[in-house]
């Protein structure tokens, strides 16, 4: 017995310093089994790490073990290190001091994998000696995609095992291979078609000791033909550099990895060491952990406690737009049975076209065969009549975004569904309320706000009417869980969360626009920031004409006081509706995806700048970045005291799913914490010198910034 104090209980044996069902310890003979129990995913917090050592410290003070075997109980082997302690004081053991303290026993150590082992779980298991995986197994480092490096061990361990090539693709990708992908890419040496991960283990375990196997350190594997993985890695680092986009760890995992190849391993791992703490104490990091945690937590609803879902098999689509099309393709995706409703026989053609488009186009690319195809197509129904859809679970609408219409659209519904069915819009702004109360059943009625491509995009605005049933709601969020796609709950009003916000801050840009920033100028802010595109690329290529469609709608009830840019309008009247016209705020010559620079846009700004006998001026960069961050954040807050959305952390989700926000910043409203939100709330202050019907500042912020408060108390208050 050691110094770490094993306590008998029953047969197993629990270490003192770790509380007692984290992980057990108990003797199979002359195999010491090391069980981790850290529900839900045994990520390697505090106790784990504590009980790992001194299960370690255990096996080798006892002559009669001879082997150790690592498993997870439950659906993981091991996670990762526990991600709520990043940013928090550290507490020993740390991890990094556990895997090397695993890798150095005297008794061989056998990790036996029958789930995820990712990050720091794989990093355990690769400090083992040696591993054995069952199907369901799946490997991977992914601390990319939380703006770390692995940082305990992995980024020695893994080209050590595996390659540097391969090690580099696993770590940059943040992807997770298979059990098998896994064996052929050497990272684990057997796998164990069936049984338990016990088992399987213990079973290996045995046949090392029939064999007198001795412990293997990965540490000691030396990296072949170092010359070729330097020269590699030269071409890795410059082409990183390139696609990372301002993301800040991808590149320092290739300066660890080239630590791999040109130093000791105890020196490459005081490199990583370095490393990692840069990547642990930079805002990436903070960004995107919040994005992980944020993403998880939008599904917890108050009607989740209220209601179970109801069920449904067969779903309706009413349209075959593009719209209409990819909410199909999703469904379809999801093993779901679609009816697609059109108004006659040439639309439903046409519908039916726009689905297999897009099967067609994966057959092209050699990502679909043809008979999986052909599979995915006898679940999908074409008709012409509503009375096609009596049998429909769940029917969601995507016809013409006019309110008479889709009002006609529910009455139909109304009329022929069977009672209990959940009726969806797809609309994306106008007033569900008012297109409930057109059924006898308002309860049933939802709001779906599906983003396109529908069956591409993540992001799912449930927009939740004053009616509604809650088990609706709770059918909602199950259909996104289906669909894969991230869900957002929202209340109704126009733009719900994610186009009411978009709208305020692109008309910051606007202003901006008529003030003296170029289109191209405000564009090329924005992407520095971090974003795919700016706001008049994404303008142009969603169709200037839609834009134009809700300007007019909105024209009739716009505050005449309101300040009103024309420029988009004066395009539109031109025919300039973007990329499908071959012209808006860019050029598109012969079909060019990438736009270049208009001078005869230019000259239509300043047209309307005279008119309105506006002197432009200069806007840097950081004034751009200000203003139309500003107004996103303002407008956030308003939708959050209005109860639109549920908590800051959902309008985060939104931006970052739904709309192009830089995932290493959080979302808006994490963004603002990190700027600190005293900053904004004065920035907003100055603006509205100018304006102050626009920069009003909302009184939540105005509230917070008084009480010291920032927007994550609400997302804990909630
Ligand atoms: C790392 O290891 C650093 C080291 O290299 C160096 C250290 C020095 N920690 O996703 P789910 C929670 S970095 C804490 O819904 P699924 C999650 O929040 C880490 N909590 O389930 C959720 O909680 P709740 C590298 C975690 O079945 C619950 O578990 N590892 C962690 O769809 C269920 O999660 C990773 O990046 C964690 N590590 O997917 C892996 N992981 O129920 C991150 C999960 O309260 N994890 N939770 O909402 C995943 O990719 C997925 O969770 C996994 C399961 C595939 C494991």
């Amino acid at each position: 017995m050691n110094s770490h104090l094993i306590v008998i209980h029953g047969d197993k044996r629990v270490p003192t310093d770790s509380p007692a069902s984290i992980v057990q310890t108990t003797r199979q003979g002359n195999v010491l089994v090391v069980s981790l129990h850290n529900p839900p995913v045994n990520a390697l917090g505090q106790p784990v790490r504590a009980g790992l050592l001194a299960a370690v410290a255990e096996a080798d003070a006892d002559p009669t073990v001879q082997a150790v075997l690592i498993v997870g109980e439950g659906k993981a082997f091991i996670a990762g290190a526990d991600i709520r302690e990043f940013g928090k004081p550290p507490v020993a053991p740390s991890l990094p001091e556990v895997c090397n303290r695993i890798e150095a026993s005297s008794k061989i150590v056998i990790a036996a994998i029958h789930g995820p082992a990712l990050g720091g779980g794989l990093e355990v298991a690769m400090s083992a000696h040696y591993r054995v995986a069952l199907p369901a197994a799946t490997l991977g480092l992914p601390e990319v995609n939380l703006g770390l490096l692995p940082g305990a061990g992995g980024t020695q361990r893994a080209p050590r095992l595996m390659g540097v090539q391969a090690a580099a693709d696993l770590m940059l990708s943040g992807k997770h291979l298979s059990a098998k992908a896994a064996l052929a890419a050497g990272l684990v040496d057997k796998l164990v078609e069936g049984g338990d991960a016990m088992v399987a283990g213990l079973t290996h375990a045995h046949e090392l000791l029939a064999t007198r196997a001795v412990p293997r350190r990965t540490r000691d594997i030396d990296i072949a033909d170092k010359a070729t993985a330097l020269a590699e890695l030269d071409a890795l680092a410059a082409d990183t550099a390139r696609k990372s986009r301002g993301l800040f760890s991808p590149t320092k995992i290739v300066e660890c990895i080239r630590a791999a190849v040109e130093l000791p391993f105890d020196e490459g791992i005081a490199k990583e060491r370095d490393l990692f703490v840069e990547c642990l104490n930079s805002p990436q990091r903070a960004g995107l952990i919040h994005a992980f945690f944020a993403e998880r937590e939008t599904a917890k609803i108050p009607e989740a406690k209220a209601a179970a879902p109801r069920h449904f098999a067969n779903i309706a689509v009413i349209g075959g737009g593009t719209m209409g099309a990819g909410i199909t393709v999703s469904a379809l995706d999801a093993g779901l049975k679609v009816t697609m409703i059109e108004r006659d026989a040439e639309s439903i053609a046409r519908g039916q076209s726009n689905v297999e488009k897009v099967y067609d186009g994966l057959i092209g690319k050699g990502r679909l065969s043809a008979e999986a195809k052909a599979e995915i197509m006898t679940r999908y129904t074409p008709g012409i009549s509503y009375d096609d859809i009596c049998d429909a679970d769940l029917v969601i609408e995507a016809v013409f975004e006019d309110i008479e219409v889709k009002k006609a659209v529910f009455k139909e519904l109304d009329r022929v569904c069977k009672p209990g069915a959940v009726l969806a819009t797809n609309t994306s702004y106008l007033d569900i309320d008012a297109i409930a109360a057109a059924t006898s059943r308002p309860q049933d009625v939802i709001g779906l706000h599906f983003f396109s491509p529908a069956n591409i995009m993540k992001l799912l605005e449930i927009v939740v009417p004053t009616t509604v049933a809650s088990d609706v709601v709770t059918t909602a969020f199950e259909l996104a869980k289906r669909l894969k796609k991230v869900p957002v709950r929202a209340g109704v009003c126009d733009g719900f969360i994610g186009n009411r916000i978009l709208a305020v801050y692109k008309q910051a840009a606007d202003y901006m626009m008529e003030d003296g920033a170029s289109p191209y100028e405000i564009d090329e802010a924005v992407r520095g920031f971090g974003y795919p595109m700016g706001p008049f690329q994404v303008s142009d290529l969603a169709g200037g004409d839609i834009g134009w469609a809700t300007r007019k709608r909105r024209a009739a009830t716009r505050d005449p006081r309101a300040r009103y840019v024309e420029v988009a309008d004066r395009l539109c009247e031109r025919g300039w509706f973007g990329q499908k016209t071959g012209r808006g705020f860019y050029l598109y010559p012969h079909g060019a995806r990438v736009g270049q620079a208009d001078p005869e846009v230019l000259a239509i700004v300043d047209a309307e700048r005279a008119k309105k006998g506006i002197t432009p001026r200069q806007f840097s960069a950081d004034d751009i970045i200000r203003r139309y961050m500003a107004a996103m954040v303002n407008e956030g807050a308003k939708v959050l005291e209005e109860g639109i959305a549920l908590r800051p952390l959902d309008i985060d989700v939104t931006f970052l799913s739904g709309y192009g926000f830089p995932r290493f910043r959080g979302g808006p409203m994490k963004w603002a914490d990190m700027h600190g939100l005293p900053k904004v709330l004065a920035d907003i202050r100055e603006f509205a010198k100018e304006d102050a019907l626009f920069w009003k500042p909302a009184p939540l912020l105005e509230k917070l910034v008084a009480e010291g408060r920032d927007f994550e108390t609400l997302n804990k208050a909630a």
